[in-house]
């Protein structure tokens, strides 16, 4: 594995991101490196997959890889885009995930670390949610991740104003289980992590797919899908969408014409 490592003490499983170049974005590849491990980890009947980055890291993920997103004309988040494969992968992941955060998460990958059952993270930690920053159409169960994790309110705030909340913030709204010191938050994990795996697999197994199905269990007519796809298809095949990407790429900020 290039971007990642794998450890296992016993019935748990680590996968560390490992990408500094990149600020562990989530790249197809790097995405594909936790998607394969998590399958090694199910094949080997691990009972939690904890997801981290190094120790110390000032980013654990800079969100989406924007070099892999397409330039304007193409849904930049469909069906089998990397970031969506992930989040399924982690959300039917038969076995709680639980996600160990230092640094900042941005965009996409705050989206990962929501799909996890358990979000453990340092008191410096921080979540940015940015399409806006980028003029991008977040995808319908990308905000439903999203929805299951924290009021439309607070949802709404994260979405519109892009900008980063501490981890305090996110615990006090739920988005985060707990914030722990750097120096006791590994030690916090095991604890958990090994709690958890003493308990019936079957039934953590069963309690997570319920609660999966149930949480996406909103009503959505067809009609209320097309419309969906109707507003984000405006959006990326907008002149906006397009310069949100190629002011990430030159560096600068964008200027959004609202067209
Ligand atoms: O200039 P070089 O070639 O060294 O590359 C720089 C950055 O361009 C690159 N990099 C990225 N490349 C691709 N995708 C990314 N998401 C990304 N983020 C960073 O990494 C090299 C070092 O970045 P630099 O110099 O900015 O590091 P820094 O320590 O000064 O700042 C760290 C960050 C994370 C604050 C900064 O890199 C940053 O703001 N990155 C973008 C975070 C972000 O907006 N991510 C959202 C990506 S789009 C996405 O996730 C979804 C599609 S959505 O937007 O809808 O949520």
């Amino acid at each position: 594995m290039d971007f990642i490592r794998t450890t296992i003490d016993g019935p748990v499983g680590t996968i560390t991101l490992n990408n500094p170049r990149k600020l562990n974005a989530l790249c197809e590849h790097l995405v594909g490196e936790i998607i394969q491990a998590l399958h090694d980890f199910e094949k080997a009947g691990l009972r939690v997959a904890i997801l981290r980055a190094m120790p110390g890291v000032k980013v654990w993920s800079a969100g989406h890889d924007v070099s892999e997103l397409p330039e304007g004309g193409r849904d930049p988040l469909g069906w089998d885009d990397p970031l969506r494969e992930l989040v399924r992968a982690i959300e039917t992941f038969p076995a709680p995930v639980i996600a160990l955060i230092e640094g900042g998460v941005w965009g996409g990958a705050v989206e990962t670390v929501l799909a996890c059952d358990i979000v453990l993270a340092t008191p410096e930690a921080t979540f940015a949610v940015t399409p806006a920053k980028l003029g991008v159409p977040y995808n319908i169960s990308g905000m439903m991740t999203f929805m299951s994790a924290g009021s439309a309110r607070i949802v709404k705030e994260l979405a519109f104003t892009a900008r980063p909340i501490s981890a305090e913030r996110a615990e006090r709204v739920g988005m985060v289980n707990h914030v722990v010191p750097a120096e006791k938050l590994e030690a916090f994990t095991a604890d958990i992590a090994q709690t958890i795996a003493q308990n019936s697999p079957l039934s953590i197994r069963s309690m997570k797919e319920c609660l999966r199905v149930l949480s996406g269990a909103k009503p959505v007519s067809p009609r209320g899908f097309e419309r969906f796809q109707g507003l984000r298809r405006m959006v990326y095949d907008s002149e906006d969408y397009a310069e949100g990407i190629r002011a990430f790429k030159e560096k600068r900020k964008p200027v959004f014409i609202g067209g």
